[in-house]
């Protein structure tokens, strides 16, 4: 193929190593990519966590391009469209029950910004404007924009920025190889881990603090649940100290662990959900902020005017709406945002079927979601196995994920016991000669 690779500064892609041995795609269709040169592979990876519905849907496509040419574009300042109160207001079936009320973005950084920007003018409002701390976690990712770079937990991610935010502090993250490796589902330890707010509460004062951001399930991190109750407990404390809970739910909204949210999944709401991804099935670019009525009411009860001076010329796009709507179609005609459960089994027995090759350091699963992680490779840069694991299945022809020392599976929603088996055996192969 004649194409100049120079031009395109690829992110979060070693641009170099990229450039010498390019891995393109040029078409798409249900579970499947095509290279340029017609190689097909299988898609284990859903994209990048958001085709939950499967590639080139008709009714989305059809969505899409009807929208194109009835109207392009309207300004969401001040004016309004159709489209984006009826998805917002569609929205609320499938969120928790208290959530329904929904800030329109562009991406998951920029639902995280979004999210923290309403927390800190929410305890303003209530005459509490001394909490401005914001609380993450390590290993947690939140996006690429600052805040989101300063509260994510992974230190590549955030050295060469300075300190990007300040007030900003981490809990400790959750993966406990030691107790809880091979665990099928949540593990069993670690609940305890949540009264690290506690420790945080205590350093900073609970005045201070205005919220915690956390994945409910770590996913650019290998895929990371949390333990029995430590979710439960998280909530516990924040009410207890007053401080906002937002699931960041980039990668477990819409279907990923078999219910619509992870807050659903394992039973806990938080004050807000970010999400993004599988709400246009990756289509359009989109996020959304899901926020608790009495925080948006709020906002309401202030003197007259911009309630919240925020948001983005494309937040609720006409063409994303018009394609989340067509993908919350797909959703219901194919129940897919429960399939996880159905295929949570099938899944599990797939994935712990890899214990015991060689370097295979955990197995973790939930949903339709599966992660291997390798003993790093001696000598080697952190990462080099499951970078390996992850060419190999490519030149086999499934992509997968690699994230640190882990290959990701997250399919798209739609795939079958088949399919899941070639990903297997695919890995079993790859992992036996990469050794
Ligand atoms: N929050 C979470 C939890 C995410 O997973 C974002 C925010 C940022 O979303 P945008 O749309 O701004 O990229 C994400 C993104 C991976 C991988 O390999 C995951 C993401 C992005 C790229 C790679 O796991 N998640």
């Amino acid at each position: 193929m004649d194409l100049n690779l120079d031009a395109f500064w690829m992110p979060f892609t070693a641009n170099r190593d990229f450039k010498q041995a390019p891995r393109l795609l040029s078409k798409a269709k249900d579970m499947h990519y095509w290279t340029p040169e017609g190689r097909q592979i299988l898609d284990g990876t859903a994209g990048l966590w958001c085709v939950n519905a499967g590639h080139s849907r008709p009714r989305i496509v059809e969505a899409i391009a009807r929208q194109a040419v009835e109207m392009d574009f309207a300004p969401p300042f001040q004016m309004g469209h159709p489209l984006a109160f009826e998805l917002a207001d569609r929205l609320t079936r499938y969120t928790p029950a208290g959530l329904n009320r929904v800030f329109f973005t562009n991406s998951g950084s920029e639902s995280v910004e979004s999210a923290l920007k309403i927390a800190l003018a929410y305890h303003r409002l209530r005459g509490e404007s001394h909490r401005t701390r914001l609380i993450g976690r390590e290993r947690g990712y939140h996006g690429v924009n600052f805040a989101g770079t300063a509260l994510g937990g992974m230190g590549p991610n955030r050295k060469m920025f300075g300190s990007s935010l300040s007030g900003v502090d981490h809990m400790r993250h959750t993966h406990d190889l030691a107790r809880n490796a091979f665990t099928k589902g949540q593990p069993e330890h670690g609940a305890e881990l949540a009264d690290d707010l506690e420790r945080l509460v205590a350093l900073h004062d609970a005045s201070t603090i205005a919220a915690v951001i956390v994945e409910p399930m770590a996913g650019s991190t290998g895929v990371l649940l949390p333990p029995k109750g430590y979710l439960q407990r998280l909530r516990d404390i924040c009410d207890k100290h007053g401080i906002l809970l937002i699931f960041d739910e980039v990668i477990t909204g819409f279907g990923r662990l078999g219910s619509p949210f992870a807050a659903q999944h394992y039973g806990v709401t938080p004050d807000m959900i970010t999400a993004a991804k599988g709400i246009t099935n990756g289509t359009i670019p989109m996020g959304a902020v899901f926020v608790k009525q009495s925080i948006h009411d709020t906002f309401m009860q202030a003197p007259a005017g911009i309630e919240l001076p925020h948001g983005y010329t494309y937040s609720g796009h006409p063409m994303a709406c018009a394609a989340a709507l067509a993908t919350l179609d797909t959703y219901d005609e194919e129940g897919l945002l429960t399939r996880g459960q159905q295929m949570h089994a099938k899944m599990e027995a797939a994935v712990h079927s890899l214990k015991g090759l060689p370097n295979v350091a955990d197995i973790r699963n939930t949903g339709l979601v599966g992660a291997i992680e390798f003993a790093p490779r001696a000598g080697a840069a952190p990462g080099r196995r499951a970078f390996e694991v992850f060419l190999g299945c490519w030149e086999e022809g499934v992509l997968l994920r690699a994230a640190g020392d882990n290959i990701a599976i997250s399919p798209p929603l739609i795939i079958s016991d088949s399919q899941i088996d070639q990903i297997i055996s695919t890995l079993e192969k790859v992992i036996k000669r990469v050794a």
